[in-house]
């Protein structure tokens, strides 16, 4: 039996219920046409290859079928046996899915846009332990969104000095103090140390403000090197890691989804480098993509941007967390992280476009603030509370003069 780019080919099949259907973008290139490069895609990314093979038995049943393709938005869609996947590893299905395909010369450009995943590779995934039910089983946040901070300096603080602004930020109103995507264990802030000294200042706010608090403690590194700062994470009493989920890959990210299972502990998901993948619209793997992998392999929060808002390029985060909030097969939903240039007199705006069912985070918007970190915090969980009702900032700023000041230097846009 032979097989060839053609064989990969069949406008008149409908995908299977078990099958993993993917949409792409695809511009093919020169001399190239849309059934051959459809085909080529559907081939290179199952079973096949550029020359046409001679093989006994029945390969085909892991062949990749290019089943639709519309020439006018170039989206072509490709359905996948599940068989040709090893449940419950993210990187062997990223390898055909998003693999060799993505330099093909057949094409130009190629974007896996989304992905619709069948039960059984769902369920041979954790999803998460968590998600959008932390606001309620870690922290007290209720229906609001739950506030995060990350120390600016994004380095170079010491460990003092991070852990100073922690209780600041803390007392002043915001759930979460953050790490920043590349503070991990440098000498100016050691990892341990920095975990003890911000819980520490942790229990303290909690003391004086009777809400409880946590801290997204950054435990990125490689190797067992992770999996030894998770543990050491549990054992001072911290409730969640953070992770930066694509510089570390994803098979690492299974590792640690595995180990805080064992201590019960959250998983904050930060996303630095997605934009490698993701920011040019015909071409990469889209942050829809991204999300959906992150949902199952276990993370509890990940950064999916502000609707347009603040200081970085956005894809579309409304439908990202609409996603993230979806069922699927019965996973666990995902709590989206909104920041990137945020502060108080964007709430309303933000809220308006992405609901409460959200994270908030402001690293420059609270301790640029022109009184300092305490004073930030306290305009920008007033914000957050006053938008989350429907109020807005304006308003809200007229019984609270730190967000009345924060008002003064940043306005509402
Ligand atoms: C925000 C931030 C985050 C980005 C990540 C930063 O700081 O700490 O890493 O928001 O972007 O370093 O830029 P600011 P995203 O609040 O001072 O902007 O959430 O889009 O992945
Ligand atoms: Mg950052």
């Amino acid at each position: 039996m032979g097989i060839r780019y053609e064989d990969f080919l069949d406008t008149a099949y409908e995908p299977k219920e078990s099958d993993l259907v993917c949409s792409f973008y695809l511009e093919p290139a020169d001399g190239i046409s849309w059934n051959g490069a459809a085909s080529r895609v559907a081939s290179e990314s199952s079973n096949g290859t550029w020359a046409e093979l001679d093989v006994e038995g029945s390969v085909e049943d892991l062949s990749a079928t290019a089943c639709a393709i519309d020439e006018e938005s170039g989206q072509v869609t490709v359905a996948y046996p599940d068989a040709l996947f090893e449940p419950g590893s993210m990187p062997q299905i990223l390898s055909c899915i998003a693999g060799n395909i993505m330099g093909m010369k057949a094409v130009d450009r190629i974007r896996l846009l989304d992905c619709k995943w069948p039960k059984k590779l769902v369920e041979s995934f954790p999803g998460p332990q968590y998600g959008s039910a932390i606001r309620t089983e870690i922290l007290d946040a209720g229906e609001r969104p739950a506030t995060a901070t990350v120390p600016k300096p994004k380095v170079g603080l010491n460990t003092q000095q991070h852990a100073t602004v922690g209780y600041e930020a803390w007392t002043g109103g915001i759930d979460l103090l953050k790490d920043d995507e590349n503070l991990t264990d440098q000498s100016f802030n050691p990892f341990e140390d920095r975990l003890i000294e911000s819980l520490a200042q942790r229990d303290a706010a909690e003391d004086e403000t009777g809400e409880k608090k946590s801290y997204l403690l950054n435990v990125t590194a490689s190797g067992n090197e992770m999996l030894e700062r998770v543990d050491m994470a549990a054992e001072h009493g911290c409730e969640f890691v953070m992770v930066d989920v694509v510089t570390t890959g994803w098979g690492a990210v299974q590792q640690v989804r595995e180990r805080c299972e064992r201590h019960g502990l959250a998983i904050h998901a930060h996303r630095a480098m997605h934009a490698a993948f993701d920011r040019i619209p015909t071409h990469g793997v889209s942050m829809r993509v991204i999300a959906q992998i992150a949902r199952l392999c276990g993370v509890d929060h990940i950064h999916t941007g502000t609707a347009g808002l603040g200081k970085l390029a956005n894809e579309d985060t409304r439908g990202i967390n609409e996603w993230l909030q979806s069922d699927c097969h019965g996973l666990t939903d995902v709590l989206p992280v909104a920041s990137g240039g945020l502060h108080a007199g964007l709430m309303d705006q933000l809220l308006t476009e992405l609901g409460t069912t959200i994270a908030v985070q402001a690293g420059g918007g609270i301790h640029g603030h022109p009184d300092g970190t305490h004073a930030g915090a306290v305009a920008f969980r007033r914000a957050t509370d006053a938008a989350a009702r429907g109020e807005s900032v304006e308003n809200a700023a007229s019984d609270c003069p730190e967000l009345a000041r924060a008002l003064e230097k940043w306005g509402t846009e």
